[in-house]
């Protein structure tokens, strides 16, 4: 007997909106213009605009094939090498968290996978508790804590006025939040807005989530994409440590390493003991096993090749070295062509202080739209354009895109 079906049984399913940042990927593929540029999602290409895959990950897959190595499942908490060797990157091998065990290191679905596995934690075990997020953020961190059923709210982060941050807001809001707030904080090269808090400010930042009983949650995507460097990069999370807190830190490989596709990161939480730690990996392999069963393998031996070989290491710090390196000339291109080209007298110079992939330009939506609608520029509307996929030959163009649309859009 077969059923027919006149009437969709998903009637009530209504149409879901693109997404704010892969969504303008979707847009940009159905654009015919030449000209067009996709400075949307945060993804880093070569000078020509084409993707790059690191020489040192052509080296850790040569490898792995030659050593014909199999395609089993992985433990539910992933490749132990490969949990071994994100931890010491994030921490340093030679922390005393590390050394004393007390890190619940388990390998996620990059980025994203990490945090919505970390917020599944918050939401079974501190199910009165709330999180705390900059205002902006990067988009989907909200989707993350709402699939989740995580309480948020905003603290202060960025100034308008000053393009800067809201140090004094952060701060205040930090302290107003309730005590034993999870507080998320992104580890380097904030997104969306490529500003930072300086050492000092860190230090004060601590001292608030201290009195306060917080639980620092670092979002760590971009480690090593922000000065160049992996160390300088962690100095954050570092400090944090070295201050005794228990927390929690999302890693992704998907820039530094560019494995956008392998969905390859962790979940690490810091705990005070190694008996905490060990409890906390049980729950949170207990939370990833219906969610997911265990995770895929060939990202994890990629970067446990790379990480744990001293020589494709330093070979891997060169080419990270040259991703930063190309988008740091073209964040200056840009701020040379704006300044050059602006004859309104306008400041240009907060696109140099910013860090990171992307430049926060203070572009409102209809800015935005005309970038995309008359210039085929393609962003987010919140006026981010990724400058990992912008070339020096195009900082031009987009100057004056950007000029335009900034005096003749209200
Ligand atoms: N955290 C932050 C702050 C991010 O910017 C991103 C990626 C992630 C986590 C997650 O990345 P992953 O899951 O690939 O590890 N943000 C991108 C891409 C680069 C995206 O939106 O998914 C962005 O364009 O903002």
């Amino acid at each position: 007997m077969t059923v027919s079906v006149n009437v969709s049984r998903f009637e009530g399913v209504t149409m879901a909106p693109p997404d704010p940042i892969l969504g303008v990927s979707e847009a940009f593929r159905a654009d015919t213009n030449d000209l067009k540029l996709n400075l949307g999602v945060g993804a880093y290409r070569t000078e020509e605009l084409q993707p790059y895959v690191l020489n040192v990950v052509k080296k850790a897959e040569k490898l792995m094939l030659e050593r014909g190595e199999n395609k089993e499942y992985l433990p539910i908490e992933g490749l132990a090498a490969f949990n071994k060797v994100t931890a010491e990157l994030l921490f340093g091998a030679d922390n005393s968290v590390i050394q004393e065990g007390r890190v619940a290191t388990i390998q996620g679905l990059s980025g994203t996978g990490s945090l919505r596995l970390a917020a599944a934690f918050i939401q079974r075990y501190f199910p009165d508790a709330k999180a705390l997020i900059s205002s902006p953020t990067w988009g989907n961190h909200k989707n993350i804590f709402n699939d989740a059923r995580v309480p948020w709210s905003e603290y202060r982060y960025f100034d308008p006025r000053t393009v800067g941050l809201d140090f004094d807001g952060m701060v205040a809001d930090i302290k107003a939040a309730p005590d034993g707030s999870f507080v998320l904080l992104h580890g380097c090269a904030h997104n969306p807005t490529g500003i930072d808090p300086t050492p000092e400010q860190w230090e004060k930042i601590a001292d608030v989530i201290q009195e306060k009983n917080h639980i620092p949650f670092f979002d760590v995507a971009y480690q090593g994409f922000a000065s160049g460097s992996l160390d300088a990069d962690a100095y954050s999370i570092r400090l944090f440590v070295s201050r005794g807190f228990e927390l929690l830190v999302a890693q992704s490989y998907s820039k530094n390493l560019g494995l956008y596709a392998e969905r390859i990161g962790a979940i690490n939480v810091v705990c005070s003991s190694s008996d905490a730690g060990t409890r906390v990996k049980s729950q949170l392999k207990r939370l990833a096993r219906p969610m997911y069963s265990n995770p895929p393998v060939h990202g994890a031996r990629i970067v446990a090749n790379v990480v744990g070989d001293p020589n494709l290491f330093n070979e891997w710090k060169q080419e990270m070295e040259l991703m930063a390196g190309r988008i740091k000339n073209v964040r200056r291109r840009l701020y040379e062509n704006l300044s050059q080209k602006d004859k309104s007298g306008k400041d240009w110079s907060f696109v140099l202080k910013q860090i990171g992939m992307f430049s926060y330009t203070g572009l409102h939506k209809a800015q935005s739209d005309h970038m995309t609608d008359k210039w085929h520029i393609y962003m987010t509307k919140d006026g981010r354009i990724s400058l990992a996929g912008l070339s020096l030959s195009k900082c031009e163009y987009l100057a004056d895109a950007i000029i335009d649309s900034f005096h003749n859009v209200n």
